[in-house]
């Protein structure tokens, strides 16, 4: 994992409301990994540990982060209530919940009162994967060299992608 611990130079905090949400927001991990790009993972639930949620909007700039992608699922207040609480870029993912398919995370998220903005992304991997190519994107306007990584990346997804469909 890059980035792993405070003082790390981690530019972008992975927030999420419960273990359970660890295998898709990796999906922003890995992305992030990809492109080099420091980050830091933690557990922060805005029901079950709402001081530390407030504890870590109040003091994420001062730690050094850029970005926060947030994820949470079902009654999904936290990237709401981080946006709430800082003034960085903070993008939120609908994690896939098994009562509503993520329709409930994704509602919870998306519908944020004018003046505090949330980024949505899609829910579930593919919404945590576009997180962590936006959080790289916003980064990537001050750093030229994690731009040209970004934009090689994006070019070697196109040129992956066959001109005529073949039988498997
Ligand atoms: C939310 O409740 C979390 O973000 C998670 O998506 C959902 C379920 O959490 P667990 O009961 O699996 O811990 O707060």
């Amino acid at each position: 994992m890059a980035g792993g611990g405070e003082g790390t130079g981690a530019r972008v905090a992975i927030v999420m409301g419960s273990q359970s949400d660890w295998p898709t927001m990796k999906c922003a991990a890995e992305v992030l990994d990809e492109l080099g790009v420091a980050y830091e993972a933690r557990i922060v639930s805005a029901h079950r540990t709402p001081d530390r949620m407030y504890a870590f909007g109040k003091e994420a700039e001062g730690e050094g982060f850029r970005v926060i992608i947030a994820g949470a699922g079902g009654a999904a207040h936290l990237p709401g209530m981080l946006s709430a609480l800082t003034h960085l870029p903070v993008l939120g993912v609908p994690v896939e919940s098994k009562a509503l398919s993520g329709q409930d995370s994704l509602l919870s998220i998306v519908q944020m009162p004018a003046g505090v903005p949330t980024g949505t992304l899609a829910i579930g991997k593919a919404g945590a994967t576009n997180a962590g190519l936006l959080a790289a994107a916003i980064l990537a306007l001050g750093d030229a060299d994690l731009s040209q990584r970004l934009q090689a990346w994006r070019a070697a997804r196109s040129a992956a992608v066959a001109e005529r469909p073949q039988d498997s």
